[in-house]
């Protein structure tokens, strides 16, 4: 039996579309059309949106709109915005908005007015870090702080990461910021192994405050601590805790007042504009985060307001939607031209693939259609001298997203003149590729023109903005959480669980004792049994 969404009757005309889409390419819609670079594009909140370059029509949009709208996403998007508890399964409300809502705003959950407590927190984490950067606040020994590392995996890392290396040229450079996330212990190793513990803060950034790697990282930094400062009381100058469980950050020996907190309608991976990002603001001081807030909730704005055919995440989304289900794209890949954004893409990996990586509808329903796609990419220019030849020439379809700034924040032209004629030729080259008429005439040796032909027709979206800021970065994450959600609400999942993380980590628990206790009878598979016993060098 076929599920609502394919027996939509705009899934339907979709369908039949593609086939005529596939039929014709980009060559022939753009010489069907002079100005389609200009009208397929789109400016808004100071960025330039060009999809002109897409396998699509404006009948095309069009059909992708109608399927939206028949999915509710209007009414969708009014009820995240309003508090409702969309996260069915986890009977949560989903505000990560909220976290970026100005004074003023009143946004509830059960009856309560959230924002004020938004910006409480936020007027403690802008405090603090005053303390930290004018080194009002001493290390145990009298010295100000001089490095901090946080400690937190998953959502409480990658956003962090990301947004620092993003904003380091903002950054206060007499500080020192290191991220432990891996129960590698190599990992908290490396990072501390040349740093004086009277000298160094750690945030520990733990929603729950019970996740396995993040308590032994934290437990493992304790120690390293005490072993050089002798006293129990240094924890309360060398620990402070990002988390919404106060009872276990008490119990850890944190003192509730060096806790910043946060709420369970932020999920994980939607919490960087929380108190998660409380290393950001160490590192760009609090004027410059609240720049970031701005930016945020610019495009939150943006998203909630315009039309569905001047929305940018609303474009993006269904553009993506578009190849995932009627050319079975498998992935999608984002090529940032700003070495700033180097880990842009392992954010957006988790973002977009922990979110609508399911399998069942809202009902639980399996879906009879594919949900989302592989996210992956790497900085340009580098991935140009390496993986970019499958996607040019290679027999899978890869849309990309190439993201490209205006002006780079280190003036050494020519350089930036370079990057960007990069970003702009590749999708140039993408689209139109050059054909064995062409390659002949540059006077190919017969044998190699099939080698050298490209086939173009290969889907890009370009986003041009002014430069890397803490605001643009804002808008560009929000941008792709709003994209996420214009998907999830079209298949009818839920993105903001994350049930499929679960299971490994209570295999996981099990097997700790086994490999801890050599005696231990094995009850697991002949592979699984095999792998442990290697491991204890018992096979
Ligand atoms: C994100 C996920 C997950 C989570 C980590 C860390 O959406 O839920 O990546 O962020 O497992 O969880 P804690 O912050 O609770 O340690």
């Amino acid at each position: 039996m076929k599920s609502p969404l394919t027996e939509q009757p705009y899934w339907k005309m979709l369908e039949k579309h593609a086939e005529e889409i596939k039929s014709t390419d980009l060559r022939s819609l753009f010489a069907a059309d002079e100005n389609r670079g200009k009208k397929m594009m789109l400016e808004a909140e100071g960025i330039y949106l060009d999809y002109a370059k897409h396998r699509i029509t404006e009948k095309t949009l069009e059909l992708l709109f109608e399927l939206a709208k028949a999915c509710g996403l209007e009414e969708k998007r009014a009820a995240m915005f309003s508090g409702e508890k969309i996260n069915v399964t986890e009977n949560r409300a989903v505000l990560h908005t909220a976290l970026r809502a100005p004074v003023g705003e009143h946004i509830f959950v059960d009856g309560h007015d959230v924002v004020p407590d938004v910006h409480q927190v936020l007027g403690k984490m802008g405090e603090f870090a005053r303390k930290i950067r004018q080194g009002e606040w001493k290390g145990h020994t009298g010295k100000p702080i001089k490095n901090i590392v946080n400690i937190g995996i998953g959502g409480s890392d990658l956003g962090p990461v990301m947004a620092y290396e993003a904003l380091k040229y903002y950054s206060a450079r007499n500080l020192h910021f290191r991220f432990v996330s891996n129960v590698d212990g190599s990992d908290f190793a490396e990072a501390v192994q040349d740093l004086q513990a009277d000298e160094t803060l750690f945030i520990i950034s733990s929603k729950t405050f019970t996740t396995l790697e993040t308590m032994a990282n934290a437990t493992t930094a304790r120690k390293w601590t005490l072993s050089q400062l002798k006293d129990e009381k240094s924890i309360a100058r060398h620990f402070v805790a990002v988390s919404t469980n106060e009872k276990a950050v008490t119990q850890f020996g944190i003192d509730p007042q060096n806790m910043f907190g946060f709420w369970d309608w932020v999920g994980g991976r939607y919490s960087m504009s929380s108190a998660i990002g409380l290393s950001t603001m160490l590192a760009i001081g609090p004027d410059h985060y609240h720049d970031m807030l701005k930016g945020f909730h610019a495009m939150d704005t943006h998203f909630k307001n315009a039309p569905l055919n001047k929305n940018i995440p609303v474009i993006m989304g269904l553009l993506g939607l578009w190849y995932n289900n009627f050319f079975d794209a498998q992935t999608q890949a984002v090529f940032p031209y700003d070495k700033y954004l180097h880990r842009f893409p392992a954010y957006l990996q988790q973002l977009t693939m922990e979110s609508n990586g399911k399998h069942v509808t809202l009902d639980g329903k399996p879906t009879d259609y594919q949900t989302g796609p592989v996210y992956w990419g790497e900085p340009g220019t580098n991935g140009q001298h390496s993986f970019y030849q499958l996607i040019h020439q290679g027999t899978k379809l890869i849309p990309v997203d190439f993201i490209g700034f205006r002006e780079s924040l280190n003036h050494l032209p020519p350089h930036q003149d370079y990057l960007i004629a990069n970003m702009i030729a590749q999708g140039e080259a993408l689209a139109f590729g050059k054909t064995a008429d062409e390659v002949k005439a540059e006077g190919v040796a017969a044998p190699l023109v099939p080698h050298k032909v490209f086939e173009g027709n290969r889907p890009s979206s370009t986003f041009f903005l002014d430069k890397v800021s803490p605001e643009n970065l804002g808008k560009l994450v929000a941008m792709y959480e709003h994209c996420v959600f214009v998907q999830g609400a079209v298949w009818d999942i839920n993105p903001f669980d994350q049930m499929g993380v679960e299971l490994g980590k209570v295999l996981a628990q099990n097997i700790i004792p086994e490999l801890q206790d050599h005696g231990k009878a094995l009850k697991h598979d002949s592979s699984t049994n095999a792998l442990i016993s290697f491991y204890r060098g018992t096979h």
